[in-house]
């Protein structure tokens, strides 16, 4: 078999997404995701002027080659930008593998390693009282695991939380929006947050919570000390982590479990943390981390430091790699839980897909391949728009991460 072309879409069906299409001599198609949110044309550039050109002749079975000859052959390696390319043309890789052999690609994964997908779902308020009602919403909808997160007294917005009677979606069409922050208003609040949730709902919901990369070490230790009354699943993105070592600050102070990793690339941005136990679950996603092949070794070398998967699974993560994380999660052993924000109707249109949710969990479906399409026609009706993630600013002016 042999890759004879391949294109890339982008639409923005509720939101931007770029998709790459490779193409074969035997019929065969297969799509990848290279959606980096906010900055969507870098990816869809890099794919068509710098990768595509060297598909073009390549037997598509060829996974291991083609992503070491992308990653290393690049020279400039690592990166959102090149990752998020890299990973689009592995999972177009797979799925077409997965349709030429008439088989879903967990079978080439190592097959089901449990029934279903454990997944959580997003739960968020401008107030306690509005996001205790939007955890009860999830728990009637089936959901076993939720993360929870609402607006902090004293602050005009926070991240999580959307405007009043919007669907949460972070990326913004014009110029980055600009928003207020104060790490002590959110440590004063965030405890009581969770001491009302597990008072209304009690201890059989797991509770998750994101910190986005907002504190200090220290500050997440005391957060991380005040949540364990709470038994949280995890606390996420506790502090920015290119210091790989905060984390061992916090580790010192508290067993509220650590995630992190959904803005990771490559094994090694996180390597340190795993070898050294400073978490528990690795957050890297098939898009932002190369691929299946990529993303595969890195749950095995996890899983020799008891650090399980959670996979990033947010809406600009199209729903190409919602059905990746879906065979992935389906297969790895170290599977930990996997996000699932639900995408709005007019982005499932446009990705016609058999995955599915019932009672909490989650199936990829027995498709050949991925089971995912991209109605190119429905596409064209949503084109591109430049949209940005908004920028962070303390109560002083000083920017800080969002
Ligand atoms: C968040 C993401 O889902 C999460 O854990 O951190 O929604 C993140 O804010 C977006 O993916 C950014 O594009
Ligand atoms: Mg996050």
């Amino acid at each position: 078999m042999k890759i004879t072309g391949a294109s890339v879409n982008v639409c923005s069906p509720g939101r931007n997404f770029v998709t790459l299409k490779i193409e074969t001599d035997e019929g065969i198609y297969g799509l990848g995701d290279g959606t980096l949110n906010g900055r969507e044309l870098a990816v869809a550039s890099y794919i068509t002027e710098h990768v595509i050109p060297c598909l073009i002749g390549r037997d598509p079975f060829q996974t291991e080659d083609i992503w070491q000859y992308l990653y290393r052959g690049a020279y400039w390696r690592r990166g959102p930008v090149t990752m998020a390319a890299i990973a689009a043309v592995d999972v177009a890789l797979w799925d077409i593998k997965g349709k030429a052999l008439n088989t879903p690609i967990y079978n080439l994964l190592g097959g089901r390693s449990r029934g279903g997908v454990l997944v959580y779902a997003h739960a968020h308020g401008a107030d306690i009282e509005e996001a205790l009602d939007d955890v009860g919403k999830h728990i009637e909808m089936g959901y076993q695991a939720i993360r929870v997160q609402s607006g902090v007294p004293g602050l005009a917005s926070t991240y999580g939380v959307p405007k009043a009677g919007m669907r949460y979606e972070p990326a913004e069409k014009g110029l980055p929006s600009e928003g207020q922050w104060s790490t002590e208003m959110y440590l004063r609040h965030t405890p009581k947050l969770f001491e009302e949730t597990r008072r209304r709902f009690g201890e059989n919901v797991h509770l998750l919570h994101d910190c986005h990369h907002r504190l200090t070490p220290i500050e997440a230790a005391r957060l991380g000390k005040e949540l364990e009354p709470y038994h949280l699943f995890w606390m996420e993105d506790p502090v920015a982590a290119e210091l790989q070592e905060g984390f061992r600050v916090i580790r010192e102070h508290t067993t509220t479990p650590l995630a992190t990793g959904e803005v990771f690339n490559t094994i090694w941005d996180g390597q340190e943390l795993i070898q050294r136990q400073w978490i528990d679950y690795i957050r890297m996603s098939i898009v932002h981390a190369g691929g299946f092949t990529h993303l595969k070794k890195v749950a095995d070398f996890a899983s020799l430091y008891h650090v399980r998967t959670g996979c990033h699974g947010a809406t600009d993560l199209s729903p190409v790699t919602m059905a990746a994380a879906l065979h992935f999660g389906i297969a790895v052993h170290n599977f930990g839980i996997q996000e699932h924000m639900a995408h709005c109707e007019e982005t499932d249109a446009v990705f016609p897909h058999g995955y599915s949710f019932k009672a909490g969990y989650m199936y990829p479906g027995d498709a050949p391949g991925l089971g995912v399409e991209l109605d190119e026609k429905l596409a064209a009706k949503y084109p591109y728009e430049r949209a940005y993630l908004p920028v962070n600013r303390k109560l002083d002016g000083t920017l800080t991460d969002w």
